[in-house]
């Protein structure tokens, strides 16, 4: 088993306040670094997310709003901070493109392949779309616009520098090739290679003449241009662990990462500018990048620019941190895309939350409460053919949960979830079926212990496998359960009207 497991989200945005999407991407990357600590010790697992500062986008929002890039920056952060506090997101560290610690980091690598020749002044001419910040050529456009967007694209010509993504192509072929858990789910990793074997890269444009965008990091051979924006943030993920500083906290420790979790639509800067970087760095690629879908609304994704988003604090401020979690990773299977919409999170909690989980953890407690004043009765083992299969399960759960999370499974949460659900619904049908109001009844005593017992066994095992996917019920079940006697809280999810 790894020894370290080092997982990354994109950096978002600070052009407008995150939606659902970006609450995705961090709560699965919250839900495997949990799940992690708990298998290989927290002092191993390293979280990292934060937020991209420069460019363009940026630059102009700040415009509109009458505010320096930076004070707008620092204002938009505070919500994707106070965001990822609502949401429990544990990140080990987060960090600002606009840091010093970046800064420097993009400064050095640029230095290195400037020295070494691979990124080269050249002139260049042909179209530009401005939202995108992407150099595009004649052909590439789509009736004139932007491919990408559809918007339209200006005609420019000046003198930049270019790093070059050709002379690595190969190697990035081969590479992939070689390794099947680079890229993935499957499909991706056909599409980045396919592409890969169908085209022919071109050097990347990585700077911006300082006339146009001021808002960068310089480039420390050319005062007179920045970064462009996607070279400047991909490095974070080397950055933020400290590369090229003297404490060996990088190499010896966290790098490489095990897994950048994205968005599809962003998978090309991720499997393709970035390992090259490395490459040309000489620095080992990271172990696994993951696209996942997209949340839509209708047939449209959810983005800044169809401005369709919904606010997530919203969502948990109706349905609660947990509830909102549980449904984005067990309404959708990871990698696919899915459809937002309050109706679809009501069904999941009426069915799952509050009918299966929630109503287990109620009639338990209010059993041990009326059987036996509160305290967890403590002798006697159920022998019936339900209660082993029940046993079984238990023993099995957690080994089922793991193979669902793991890299080799495309980290599929949504399969994760329904392991626990069956535990949980054969413990429902266990208790229809063992009617223990007629063990009271008839004063079978021994039977209803042990019966007791068992669901106290099994709400125990939900609540130490749930921890990862939704803490504060995990929390708030242990609470309510402890070793000897009970504290029945209010019901963990009460049913809620559907319209
Ligand atoms: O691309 N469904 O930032 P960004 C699912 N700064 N996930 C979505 C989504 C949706 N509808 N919309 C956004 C950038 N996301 C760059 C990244 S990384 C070095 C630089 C999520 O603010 C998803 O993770 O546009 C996507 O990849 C990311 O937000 C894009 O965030």
């Amino acid at each position: 088993m790894a020894n370290k497991f080092y997982v990354t989200t994109p950096l978002y945005y600070v052009n407008a306040s995150p939606h659902i999407g970006h609450s995705y991407t961090n709560i699965a990357a919250d839900t495997l670094a949990r799940f992690m600590r708990d298998r290989i010790g927290g002092e191993n697992v390293w979280f990292l997310t934060g937020t991209d500062e420069h460019g363009q986008k940026i630059q102009k929002a700040a415009e509109e709003q009458g505010l320096a890039p930076g004070d707008f920056a620092d204002k938009m952060v505070s919500q994707f901070v106070g965001l990822w506090k609502a949401l429990d997101i544990s990140y080990n560290d987060f960090i600002r493109t606009t840091e010093e610690r970046h800064i420097a980091c993009v400064q050095q690598v640029l230095q290195i392949l400037y020295e070494q020749k691979d990124v080269y002044q050249d002139k260049y001419e042909g179209w530009y779309c401005t939202p995108c910040e992407t150099f595009w050529i004649e052909s590439q456009l789509t009736e004139g616009n932007c491919p990408d967007c559809k918007r339209k694209v200006e005609r420019i010509s000046e003198t930049n520098y270019f790093f070059r993504l050709s002379k690595y192509q190969e190697w990035l072929i081969a590479h992939i090739k070689a390794h099947p858990e680079f890229i993935r789910p499957a499909s991706r990793y056909n599409e980045v290679l396919s592409f890969l074997e169908l085209n022919k890269l071109n050097d990347l444009c990585i700077s911006r003449p300082k006339e146009r965008l001021s808002w960068g990091i310089p480039l420390p051979f050319s005062p007179e241009h920045v970064t462009y924006v996607w070279f400047d943030a991909l490095i974070n993920y080397i950055s933020a662990v400290g590369a090229f500083d003297e404490s060996n906290r990088y190499k010896s420790r966290w790098w490489p990462a095990d897994l950048h979790l994205i968005g599809k639509d962003i998978l090309r800067q991720h499997a393709i500018y970035w390992p090259i970087m490395l490459a040309a760095l000489k620095i080992e690629p990271p172990k696994t990048i993951f696209a996942h879908g997209w949340w839509m609304i209708g047939e449209a994704k959810m983005s800044k620019s169809r401005g369709n988003v919904v606010n997530p604090l919203d969502m948990v401020n109706e349905f609660g941190t947990d509830t909102y979690r549980y449904f984005l990773l067990r309404d959708v299977p990871f990698g696919m895309d899915g459809n937002f919409s309050e109706e679809a999170i009501t069904k999941r909690f009426n069915a799952d939350l509050a009918n299966d989980l929630g109503n287990l953890v109620y009639r338990t407690l209010t059993m041990i409460e009326k059987y036996y004043q509160g305290s967890i009765p403590d002798k006697g083992e159920a022998k019936d053919a339900q209660a082993k299969k029940i046993e079984e399960k238990i023993k099995s759960l957690g080994g089922e949960v793991s193979a669902c999370l793991a890299a080799q499974a495309d980290f599929d949460f949504s399969a994760g979830i329904e392991k626990i659900w069956e535990l949980i619904n054969l413990a429902n049908k266990y208790v229809e079926e063992t009617k223990p109001w007629n063990l009271a009844k008839e004063g079978r005593s021994d039977e209803l212990a042990a019966f007791i017992r068992l669901l106290v066994e099994v709400i125990r095992e939900v609540a130490r496998k749930l921890c990862a996917f939704m803490p504060k019920t995990a929390e708030s079940i242990t609470g309510q359960i402890g070793e000897k006697a009970i504290q029945k809280g209010q019901p963990l999810f009460p049913r809620r009207e559907t319209s």
